[in-house]
């Protein structure tokens, strides 16, 4: 590559840096460590911590989040439907939890501190749908006995025998009921041994930290875990069954992302596979303030799991999302400037909107023929405010501008349209807000395309 080349090269990707190209956290408008990825219709449905906003030198986590996408980049926010006062006998401490899908229920396990013993107990709620309500399944701890009762993670092999393992710093495991909310059989303490679990740290016997995630592929099950001490990196150790003798395998995630800790999940979904976990990378983060990203990847001819770095770019899209149906404003491929809150009434929206914040949603598929108008949900006081509607780019050409003016209150919603200018096919968009203040703009609830034949 020549000088020149080399320049223009170099000015096309800081451009694409700073106009949002990054990926990775796949959310920005809350912190939410310790991702549980699920696939149920055709969607991935991720289960996350949520480390409170300002987090110094512990962790403040108060509640759980729900997140989900068709296409691996745009992600719907269905806000917070579990917190550790589900559990009358909880105190606090929603560290990290797993939710799985069985006979017509969604089983979210969860530690939570115990008002009766101050340490960490695993609790269980359960819901009819993937996004909530949940409630507490047994009104008591599920598992409750020692202290080191965090990071429950469950699976359900092909015979239909679920387990629960979890665990820092000892790993252990139950055999579930078929109702998942209970067992027979006494949990078992695994034991950590270097052939099994590796040994790379002076402090502790093997590296087997906590957070384990159990994976299955073909007849090999596949025990993934933060591994350490601390920092933690990501390891993994193989057995023929469900319950060991694990054979220790390596680092999949060395230790990077400005924090110290990290956490696991491996899915399939639409032909690929996906690795979840979190660093401390979205501006502001940190050791408490962590946040969910995901890399793609393929399993080595021989079955092992390569060496994953994580990046800013994250995944590929694979899907394109039609916007001739309703799309919540919450589904967002990147953002910058706003924040998600809910009420009862419509639920998760967009708010604290300045002059110059955008969402950008991806691969947006608008079909052979154009669009011709745009509407949208808002609610504010603000006068003279719009939404600015680019293609492909932060600066890219402006589709059109859907003025905006005052509905009298920030929970009195209206439906605005305009029309809008000629596009088909698939595109990126950006929806920038503007006003004339400094002040919040307006709330912003759901929005999509109107085609003449709509
Ligand atoms: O998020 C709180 C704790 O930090 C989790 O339970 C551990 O897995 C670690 O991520």
């Amino acid at each position: 590559m020549n000088k020149t080349k080399l320049l223009v090269a170099l000015i096309v990707v800081i451009a694409g840096v700073k106009t949002g190209n990054a990926q990775n956290p796949i959310v920005q408008t809350n912190f939410t460590p310790d991702p549980a990825p699920i696939v149920y219709n055709d969607r991935v449905y991720i289960y996350t911590g949520h480390d409170e906003d300002g987090a110094t030198g512990r962790f403040v986590m108060n509640d759980w989040r729900v997140y989900s996408s068709a296409d691996m980049v745009n992600w719907t926010d269905h806000g917070s439907p579990l917190s550790y006062k589900t559990f009358s006998w909880a105190k606090g401490d929603a560290w990290a939890g797993h939710c799985i899908h069985r006979n017509g229920k969604f089983y979210w396990y969860v530690p939570v501190a115990d008002k009766n013993s101050n340490v960490h107990a695993i609790g269980v709620a359960v819901s009819d749908t993937p996004t909530g309500p949940f409630e507490d399944a047994l009104g008591k701890p599920l598992i409750g006995k020692t202290i080191g009762e965090i990071d429950p993670a469950a699976f359900i092999d092909e015979d239909g025998q679920a387990y629960l393992y979890w665990g820092n710093p000892d790993l252990w495991y139950v055999k579930l009921n078929e109702d998942m909310i209970s067992y027979k059989e006494e949990p078992i303490k695994v034991n950590l041994t270097k052939e099994g679990f590796g040994a790379n740290h002076p402090s502790r016997f093997t590296s087997y930290e906590e957070g384990p995630w159990l994976y299955k592929r073909n007849t090999l099950y596949y025990m993934v875990y933060p591994a350490g001490g601390v920092p933690e990196n990501i390891s993994y150790s193989t057995s023929y069954t469900p319950i060991g003798p694990w054979t220790y395998r390596g680092v999949i995630m060395p230790v990077q992302g400005n924090s110290f800790t990290i956490h696991p999940g491996i899915i399939d979904f639409k032909g690929n596979y996906y690795f979840f976990y979190h660093n401390g990378d979205l501006p502001g983060g940190g050791g408490f303030m962590r946040s969910t990203c995901v890399e793609q990847f393929n399993f080595n001819p021989d079955g092992t799991i390569p060496q994953i770095n994580m990046t800013k770019e994250g995944v590929r899209p694979v899907d394109n999302l039609n916007p001739y149906y309703q799309i919540e404003a919450e589904t967002i491929a990147w953002s910058e400037g706003i924040k998600v809150s809910e009420n009862k009434n419509i639920g998760v929206y967009v708010t604290s909107i300045h002059n110059g914040d955008y969402i950008k949603i991806r691969n947006i598929d608008f079909g052979s023929e154009s669009p011709t108008a745009f509407t949208a949900s808002i609610a504010g006081k603000t006068k003279k405010t719009s939404i600015e509607l680019r293609l492909d780019h932060i600066d890219g050409p402006i589709l059109g501008t859907l003025n905006l003016s005052a509905t009298g209150g920030w929970d009195r919603w209206k439906t605005e349209s305009t029309k809008v200018g000629r596009v088909i096919g698939v595109h990126d968009l950006y929806l920038i807000f503007r006003g004339e203040t400094d002040d919040e703009l307006f709330n912003f609830d759901y929005w999509r395309f109107l085609r003449n034949t709509d």
